[in-house]
């Protein structure tokens, strides 16, 4: 097992990871740039260095930095979270050059899912449920043109390296597809510096279904379940929930062996996401494959009764997993609470707490690093904790999520939680019948 473990990121992650880190009694080393000197992530590691400025590209982007800072505190691993470098194919690389194991994929396997015409190509050879679509990238609007033509409209074209919505066009008819097509490759370019386009039928109000997976260095693989994450705006998720009140026994056994599948097929090692979307009829497709431990992973952890960083750390250490499926034993919700204001377009709201207390009690769990007198630098994303709650039933998990919101104090900056305490009310949310376009008509 490793001794030491450097976290190369910062906020409610890096206190997540400390936390398991001395559950299993390794050593911890926080790295933080100069924005975050009094966080509580540097106040409970073993060790913290700092790495640079406050913009993330001179610190929790830097590699050289980081590298720095795991030679000079004799680290023998590194844990990347979620976000900056989690899926950096050069970051996991230069790890494995420096005898740092990185907690995460391997440079082959980053870069081969980061790659969404690449992932979907090897999806279809492993025989998982595709989008149907083109045949890999299409080279000029022409070829797009007749492309539409046995794909049917509507169509998307997507960016080859996107992801999170980025280069992205829905097309309705042929007379829409040039411009679709010009805009689409510009964005893709400016955003990632890969215009790679490839096309797909335009699915319309799908649910955003995901399959947490884990894999083994020994070929063997299994899944926990679903997290249904269709609450969400401007493709920034909001709550997640699982299990996902459209699941069904059958669904999630055939979802939970397709995600298997998709593991084995790049012989996944550590945990990881297999997304789909859902249709009316409940068929589903793969999305994306996430190689990193997600901002939800603590849902499943809850209704599971498991720890998924420390099966991280596990899998990275060389441990074999069982091999056996997980399937949920309770309902949990998590509601991201961001220093955003909910009332004007969800703005970001950095600055101090002023005052803070958070909810308590049981089947209440809050991930944070935030504390009263914190001020939240302006640099990074705008979560300020993660809301989780658990209970028997989804009835239950409401009424808890309700409790605990109406329990939790925030001053001094404008929070989500009005949003949510507004979400647990609303007739459709309770209901359980939603897509991924619900947050398009929600009215505060
Ligand atoms: C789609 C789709 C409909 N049909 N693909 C959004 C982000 C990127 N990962 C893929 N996305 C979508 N791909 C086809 N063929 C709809 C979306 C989409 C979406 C997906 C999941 C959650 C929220 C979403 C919001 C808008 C669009």
């Amino acid at each position: 097992m490793f001794k030491k473990i450097l976290i190369a990121n910062r906020g409610e992650i890096a206190m997540r990871i400390i936390r398991t880190c001395k559950e299993m009694g390794i050593k911890t080393v926080a790295v933080y740039s100069t924005a975050d000197k009094d966080s509580l992530p540097v106040r409970f590691a073993d060790e913290a260095v700092c790495i640079g400025p406050p913009m993330s590209a001179k610190s929790y982007l830097s590699i050289p930095n980081i590298i720095a800072a795991a030679e000079i505190t004799n680290a023998d691993a590194i844990h990347p979270g979620y976000g900056f470098l989690s899926e950096n194919e050069k970051f996991s690389r230069v790890c494995q050059e420096h005898g740092i194991k990185f907690i995460g994929a391997l440079p082959e396997q980053i870069a081969g899912m980061g790659d969404k015409a690449t992932a979907k190509a090897t999806m279809i050879k492993a025989g998982v449920p595709c989008i149907p679509g083109s045949k890999g990238l299409i080279k000029d609007v022409k070829e797009a043109l007749s492309n539409a033509e046995l794909v049917k409209y509507p169509v998307i074209l997507k960016a080859t390296a996107g992801g999170g919505g980025k280069g992205m066009r829905i097309v309705w008819n042929p007379d829409e597809m040039q411009s679709a097509w010009d805009s689409a490759r510009q964005e893709a370019a400016a955003a990632f510096g890969n215009d790679g386009i490839y096309m797909e039928k335009f699915i319309q109000e799908p649910r955003h279904i995901e399959i947490q997976i884990a894999g083994d260095q020994y070929g063997n693989a299994c899944h926990m379940s679903e997290r249904d994450c269709s609450i969400q705006r401007r493709h920034q998720k909001l709550v997640e929930e699982t299990p996902s009140p459209f699941m069904t026994d059958e669904l999630r056994d055939r979802m939970g062996k397709a995600a298997i599948k998709a593991a084995k097929a790049v012989k996944y090692e550590g945990v990881g996401t297999v997304e789909f979307l859902v249709d009316k009829n409940r068929d589903f497709y793969f999305m994306e494959m996430n190689t990193r431990i997600q901002v939800e992973h603590t849902i499943t952890e809850e209704v599971i009764n498991f720890d998924l960083i420390k099966e991280q750390i596990k899998i990275a250490a060389g441990e074999k997993i069982s091999g056996k499926n997980y399937l949920p034993l309770m309902h949990a919700i998590q509601c991201r609470i961001n220093a955003e204001d909910p009332l004007n377009d969800f703005r970001p709201s950095p600055g101090k707490i002023l005052q803070y207390h958070s909810p308590g009690g049981h089947g209440v769990r809050i991930d944070t690093h935030v504390y009263a007198g914190y001020s939240i630098p302006p640099h990074y994303d705008s979560m300020i904790s993660k809301l989780i709650v658990v209970a028997q039933t989804r009835e239950e998990a409401i009424l808890k999520m309700k409790r605990a919101l109406d329990e939790y104090i925030i001053e001094g900056v404008k929070t989500t939680i009005p949003f949510h305490q507004k979400l647990m009310e609303n007739k459709a949310f309770n209901s359980g019948n939603f897509t991924t376009k619900f947050m398009e008509t929600f009215e505060m």
